[in-house]
């Protein structure tokens, strides 16, 4: 600093020398004195400036990898949410268990069941398969899931039409009716005063359920009336009736607008509370290759699928005229008294066509499970031919049969 000072004065005598040899006067020198000064003043604050502008610069240039690193952050984060997405249309706890473990969701009952409402790129068939699973947290899910509906400004139609359009049913008979359960629940919970009870709600949207099926499948040729509609929903509330305006207002809004279940394919309605359900391992008829299905009783018929999910149908015997008898420790058959078992199956081409069985061995995991296959389907036999006439089991067969035929041939 003080060799600055030195060099300014030195440069500053230097400068009054020259003045005087220009032969300046006293008042020019001192005007040029007043000039030079304020122009070292002016060049010291652009000096001040450029240093200034250099700190903005590095402020500014900081800030910019502060943003990129940020954006960077932000790519990272949307990839994880994508792949997380991905693992839960592929396999529902799998995603869940990644998102938490990232850190995208917390691990409660309400972080995951905001998750399943709000994100809209998942498959709806993963949904439906994470809310039917038997476990606590699933239910929690389910429960939570069904509140964030905003059910209390809703008919019961309207909640049904909402709720049951924003997945995909699974196609276990239990996990349907563990939804259904809890729908109603939550449907009671945020409408108090409609129904004395959960379960008047929970029968009450099985039968609108029923109804739009009635009414819009044209498989089915004796529609419902209101007055039948009224007729069979009587007693429903805890023994007392529903005002009939109520059933009426859902009969007409069914009626003029259908609703459209995903995953509830003629199929899932016929299974609505089976008799019995599980895993079986099936014996072919002329080729006696053995296959793993899911087996469905259901008054009197045992369907079978590939997968509980699948929404069409491998094969089914009805079992009039059929018996059934233990083989070995897990192992059971039905047959024909008479040596001849009606059912129809799928061929490798997918056509519906006439089984080839004499009869039908079929294998469970466990003993129980055998003992517990053969007491159901004697049961449903049991109670089929008791209940029947002659002539209803017939109409039965040729309503399986057309069933039959609009399942495979009428384009969906
Ligand atoms: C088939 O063997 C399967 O076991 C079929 O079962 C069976 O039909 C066939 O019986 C049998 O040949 P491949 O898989 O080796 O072709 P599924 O239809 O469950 O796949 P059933 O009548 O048991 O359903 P036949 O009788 O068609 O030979």
């Amino acid at each position: 600093m003080a060799n600055r000072v030195t060099v300014v004065q030195n440069s500053r005598e230097v400068s009054n020398m020259a003045d005087k040899e220009l032969n300046l006067s006293e008042e020019e020198q001192a005007l040029l004195r007043q000039i030079r000064d304020e122009r070292e003043q002016l060049s010291r604050e652009i000096q001040e400036l450029r240093v200034q502008i250099a700190d903005i610069d590095n402020e500014l240039s900081a800030l910019e990898e502060v943003k990129n690193e940020d954006d960077r952050q932000e790519r990272l984060t949307q990839q994880r949410w994508k792949t997380g997405r991905n693992k839960f249309n592929a396999k529902p706890k799998d995603g869940i268990k990644y998102l938490v473990e990232e850190g995208l969701i917390k691990e409660t009952s309400d972080a995951i069941a905001e998750f399943l409402y709000k994100e809209d790129m998942l498959n709806m068939v993963s949904v439906g398969e994470y809310l039917g699973e038997n476990h606590d947290l699933n239910i929690e899910v389910l429960k939570k899931l069904v509140g964030l509906h905003k059910l209390d400004r809703l008919s019961l139609v309207d909640a049904l039409r909402e709720f049951l359009s924003s997945f995909h049913l699974p196609g276990e008979g239990q996990k349907i009716d563990r939804i259904m359960e809890h729908f109603a629940q939550g449907y009671c919970a945020a409408n108090p005063t409609l129904f004395s009870n959960s379960d008047t709600c929970y029968v009450l949207a099985y039968a609108i359920i029923m109804l739009n099926t009635s009414l819009h499948n044209p498989s089915v040729k004796n529609k419902p009336t209101l007055e039948s509609f009224i007729s069979m929903n009587r007693g429903i509330d805890n023994g007392s009736d529903l005002p009939p305006e109520l059933l009426t207002e859902f009969f007409e809004d069914i009626r003029r607008e259908q609703f459209k279940i995903p995953g509830m394919g003629n199929l899932a309605e016929t299974f609505f509370n089976p008799e019995k359900e599980g895993w079986l391992t099936k014996e072919g008829g002329k080729y006696k290759t053995k296959h793993r299905r899911w087996f469905i009783l259901k008054d009197n018929i045992l369907y079978y699928f590939k997968q509980p999910s699948d929404s069409e149908l491998t094969g089914s015997i009805p079992l009039d005229n059929l018996s059934v008898r233990e083989v070995s420790e897990a192992c059971f058959e039905i047959f024909a008294q008479d040596g001849v078992i009606k059912a129809w199956k799928k061929d490798s081409e997918g056509k519906v066509v006439k089984g080839n069985h004499d009869v039908y061995r079929l294998v469970c995991d466990t003993k129980e499970e055998k003992d517990d296959w053969i007491k159901s389907i004697q049961a449903s036999v049991a109670k089929a031919s008791i209940h029947d006439t002659l002539k209803e089991k017939r109409q039965k067969l040729t309503n399986d049969l057309q069933q039959f035929d609009y399942l495979y041939f009428t384009p969906s």
